[in-house]
């Protein structure tokens, strides 16, 4: 089949918009942080909402915040090939990290336009609301919904870290005008097969890119994400009148928790193990008072479920005699437990053959860290297409892609679309 005719893409304006919406953000640039529902995050919705009309897609918002961007086919009772990512961003970011995705496939949209092709299968671009865990302290809010992989009574019970569930979040919404957020949200959840393929245009987030010389990576495999919080409860106290002996320091026992899951991490006999205790906060929180509580959040992940399960094991087993050592109570709960997602072989070598055609170098790779395409897994066959990330960073402000690296990126998700689409 003789390679389709190039599509012009813009580097400049996708990376102007890459800027544009950076701008619109919780903390002064450089800094990125758009947390789901804030004022912040709302208004860059508006703004995306503003780009997609532009193209003339047709908009809808579903009962958590989902946002679909849909451009008709001229066989509409097929399903569409759907692209797309996030735009939320979690604390002291970059402007990359989701964001690409989204803009990336909106540039794509308007090559493909320009190019006068006419899809056969409708494209859709979706946004994802909460891909980041920052609000409710679980990852892909918004995918799991749309994948039916959390129910919605689990979801409305979702607090945020001042007490505030997802239902009530939704009545406030709904109050200021959003009805999105007044539908029901088991009317998010979207049958197996609604669409034909799915692909997500994301930074690597990684060094191999870059390090390897490469333009584009095609993910095989998207790591196992799991996360449990360990609330602890020792005795507190007068810092100067309670001697040592006495102790039972709440603190004490979540950093030995806390270095027990980095040694897990580091034995598991896995290189793909990674353990992160993101959170740790005390209380009381006061310098001449021993810390009578904490609250530890612990992020683990690894391709192999069983070895992730291995490395769950033994930072249980070091956690329990910890706390019994030192007097200190604790409550483990689990907040996720996810199984690894499988790209397609199919689309994955489609990929590989298109990033060749554009004389682009391109490997597989396997993502460690997660993203919405590991629940759209559930729904359809799925890949993903990986831009470099400078220095392998991200989620920091100093998160960066060069326009020219998102355009070929942007490129090769155009030719894909184009050839599912027809
Ligand atoms: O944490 C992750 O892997 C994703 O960036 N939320
Ligand atoms: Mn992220
Ligand atoms: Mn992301």
């Amino acid at each position: 089949m003789s390679p389709a005719p190039a599509l012009s893409l813009d580097a400049a304006r996708l990376q102007a918009e890459i800027d544009e919406l950076a701008a619109i953000s919780e903390a002064p640039a450089p800094v990125v942080t758009r947390v789901l529902y804030s004022e912040k995050d709302l208004a860059a919705r508006a703004w995306l909402a503003g780009r997609c009309r532009a193209l003339g897609l047709e908009l809808r918002t579903d009962a958590v915040g989902n946002t679909f961007a849909h451009w008709e086919g001229t066989e509409p009772g097929l399903p569409a090939v759907a692209t797309g990512s996030h735009i939320d961003a979690i604390p002291n970011a970059g402007r990359y990290d989701g964001v690409v995705g989204v803009l990336g496939a909106l540039e794509a949209f308007r090559a493909l336009r320009a190019s006068g092709f006419a899809p056969r299968r409708a494209i859709e671009l979706v946004v994802f609301a909460a891909e980041e865990p920052t609000r409710f302290g679980l990852g892909c809010l918004g995918s799991r919904m749309l994948s039916g992989a959390l129910s919605p009574e689990k979801a409305a019970a979702l607090r945020d870290s001042g007490g505030v569930t997802l239902a009530q979040w939704r009545e406030g919404l709904a109050a200021a005008g959003y009805s999105w957020a007044a539908a029901p949200l088991a009317s998010a959840a979207l049958p197996r097969g609604c669409y034909h393929a799915f692909v997500e245009l994301h930074i690597e987030q990684g060094p191999i890119l870059e390090k390897e010389g490469l333009d584009l990576a095609v993910v095989e495999k998207i790591a196992a994400p799991a996360a449990f919080r360990y609330r602890l409860t020792g005795e507190g106290g007068h810092a100067g009148a309670v001697l040592m002996p006495g102790r039972h320091d709440a603190l004490l026992a979540g950093a030995e928790i806390a270095l027990a899951a980095e040694k897990a991490a580091k034995e598991s006999g896995s290189p793909d193990t990674v353990a992160t205790t993101g959170v740790f906060q005390i209380g009381p929180n006061a310098i001449n008072s021993i810390p009578a509580s904490a609250l530890l959040e612990i992020d683990l992940r690894d391709t192999d479920v069983a070895v992730r399960e291995r490395t769950l094991r033994a930072i249980e087993a070091a956690a329990e005699e910890a706390c019994k050592r030192r007097g200190v109570t604790f409550l483990e709960e689990p907040i996720n437990l996810d199984p690894p997602a499988l790209c397609d072989a199919g689309l994955r070598d489609d990929l590989l053959r298109l990033a060749r055609e554009a004389g682009l170098k391109a490997v597989p790779l396997v993502s460690h860290a997660y993203h919405d395409t590991l629940f759209m897994a559930l729904l359809c066959p799925v890949t993903m297409l990986f831009v470099p990330s400078r220095g392998g960073v991200s989620h920091r402000p100093d998160e960066y892609t060069s326009p020219e690296e998102t355009a070929r990126g942007a490129a090769v998700l155009a030719a894909a679309l184009r050839e599912w689409a027809s």
